[in-house]
Formats: structure tokens, C-alpha cells, sequence
């Protein structure tokens, strides 16, 4: 099987599996219908589920016992609670993301910030109760996402960059603290959990955060060179905001050319981690280039 076809499966079974561990928005399960609504809303509009696929595909490499998809879709949560607060008035006042109307223009702000605050903990309720059976795993994966949503991390990453927009530049080491925690540590925690769950050894969870954090800065620095090139169509998100925002990014410290070099490098100090994982790598690395060479 191509990779495309893979990854388009792994898709689908990630989307079945959201609509699954997600609480029903239409009253039938009695819960509260408006804030299920808005958490659906914001992680059903189709984003490109590279978290979840990045720990199906990590703890596929150890062929593990437990079901990873609860893990998965936990970071997929709390990314779209991310997403969704990073769009709010107070923070990046956004009008558009996943190709819809953000989720305070389609609720109202009040909904939004709720449904953020839903989807957050939402993921560490999928946590506790998939892997309860099994404690020690549990408990390892409540840590690692925890840490990586903390205020040291994505949290303090967030907190860094709108601090950095208020200055008339950063500087690359500013830049890349920022990056390290906002971006990369959920890419961290996306293969590390997906190792977690395959039991992996010591010695491979540090080559999967290894992985994770060079895919990170790579995705982030092709991120800032899409927001330079790309349509706000094709991105399904504003485009040309960091720009107009006069905010630092790799394009406006090095330059176009040599930010693509930089997520050239990074991507491949991503694939030697992932060359000295077990068990069958190929789709794991293919993941990692396709990252690199994607459109949005
Ligand atoms: C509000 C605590 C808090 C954090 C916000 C996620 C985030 C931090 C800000 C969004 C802006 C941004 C450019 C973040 C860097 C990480 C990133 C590129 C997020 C977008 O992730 P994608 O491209 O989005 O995987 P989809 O929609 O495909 O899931």
C-alpha cells in the first residue's frame, strides 16, 4: 500500500474514532447539547490529524497491547482547544480556521473559550478512563501531555510569542524557544505517547522526542513559509497574517531559500532519529518527508 493511501485510512479511523470518544452534540446521550456542539465543530471541521497519525504510526512500530486511538485522539483534542483559544479576540483574533468560521465567529466567544476549556480536559478524561486498567500507563500519559500542554511548554511557548509580537523583532534563539514549546513539544508528545502505549524501551522514547522535536521546528519553520506563499484558501487559515502582524518568523529572519534549508535540515535530523527506531519504519519516515513537502 502507497503511502497517501495509508495515511488517508489512518485518517478515516481517526475521524470515525473522534466521533466515537467525542460526547454527542444532539441531546442523545442527555448531555449538554450547545458546548458538545462547539467542541464537534471545531474538531470535526478536518484538520490534518498530523498528531494522532503521528502516535498511531509511532506505536505501530512496537505492535503494541493496548488500543493507541484513545491517545491519539486526546492530542488531537487538546490541539483544536489550542487552536481554538489561539483564535480568540484577546489572543490571535482570527476569522478562519480548518476552511471554516473560527469557533467564536460561528458561536460567540463565551462558547468558544468553553469549548476550548472542554476540549482540554476532555483529553485527559479519554486518558483516565481507556488506559485505567492499566495504571502505569495511565499515569505516564497524563504526564506526558500534561507536560507538554504545561505553562513551561505549550502554554509558556504561546505566552513567549505574544510577549515577542509586542517587540519590533526576536531574536533566532528567542525564536526558536518559542517554536521548541508551542509546536514541537505536541509533536514530542504525539511519538513519545504512541511509544508509550507500544511500551517502548528508555533508549527508543528518546530517539521518538528527538524525532519529535526536529519534526517540530522543521513543521514550524514550513509553516512560517506557507503563511508567506500560500492562499487563504489552500491554508483553510489567514494567510500573510505574520507579515502584516510585522511578527518575527524564519522567513523574515533568514529569508525564504534559507528557511526551506532550515526545515531541510531539521526534517533530516528528524528521519535519522527515526532510522535508529524498531520494527518496520518506512511509513514513520515517509510521514516525516511528506511534512516537510506539504501545501497547508
Ligand atoms: C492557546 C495555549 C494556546 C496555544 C496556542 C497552536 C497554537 C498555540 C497556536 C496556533 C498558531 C500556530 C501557528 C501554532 C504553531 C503550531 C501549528 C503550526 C499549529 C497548527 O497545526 P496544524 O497545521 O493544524 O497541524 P491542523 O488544523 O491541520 O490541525
Amino acid at each position: 500500500m502507497d503511502t497517501s493511501t495509508k495515511l488517508n485510512q489512518i485518517i478515516a479511523q481517526v475521524e470515525v474514532a473522534i466521533d466515537q470518544l467525542v460526547p454527542a452534540h444532539d441531546g442523545s446521550d442527555a448531555g449538554p447539547v450547545r458546548i458538545h456542539a462547539a467542541m464537534r465543530y471545531s474538531l470535526q471541521a478536518g484538520g490534518k490529524r498530523v498528531r494522532p497519525v503521528l502516535a498511531l504510526a509511532a506505536a505501530a512500530l512496537f505492535k503494541p497491547a493496548a488500543d493507541p486511538m484513545p491517545a491519539a485522539i486526546a492530542l488531537e483534542c487538546l490541539h483544536t482547544y489550542s487552536l481554538v483559544h489561539d483564535d480568540l479576540p484577546c489572543m490571535d483574533n482570527d476569522d478562519l480556521r480548518r476552511g471554516r468560521p473560527t469557533a467564536h465567529r460561528q458561536f460567540d466567544e463565551a462558547t468558544a473559550l468553553l469549548a476550548g476549556d472542554a476540549l482540554l480536559t476532555h483529553a485527559f478524561v479519554l486518558l483516565a478512563t481507556h488506559y485505567g486498567t492499566a495504571p502505569q500507563l495511565a499515569t505516564a500519559l497524563v504526564r506526558e501531555l500534561a507536560e507538554a500542554a504545561s505553562g513551561a511548554r505549550l502554554v509558556g511557548g504561546q505566552m513567549q510569542d505574544l510577549l515577542a509580537e509586542k517587540k519590533t523583532s526576536a531574536t533566532a534563539a528567542e525564536l526558536d524557544y518559542i517554536h521548541l514549546n508551542k509546536t514541537a513539544a505536541m509533536l514530542e508528545a504525539s511519538l513519545v505517547m504512541g511509544g508509550l502505549v507500544g511500551e517502548a524501551t528508555p533508549v527508543d522514547l528518546a530517539n521518538l522526542r528527538t524525532a519529535g522535536r526536529h519534526l517540530g521546528l522543521a513543521f514550524q519553520i514550513v509553516d512560517d513559509v506557507l503563511d508567506a506563499t500560500a492562499d487563504s484558501t489552500t491554508l483553510g487559515k489567514t494567510a500573510g497574517k505574520d507579515a502584516k502582524a510585522g511578527k518575527t518568523t524564519y522567513v523574515s529572519l533568514h529569508g525564504i531559500e534559507t528557511a526551506r534549508r532550515l526545515a531541510q535540515e531539521q526534517t533530516t535530523a528528524a528521519l535519522e532519529a527515526i532510522r535508529s527506531l524498531p520494527g518496520d519504519t518506512a511509513f514513520l519516515l515517509q510521514l516525516a518527508e511528506s511534512l516537510l513537502a506539504r501545501a497547508k
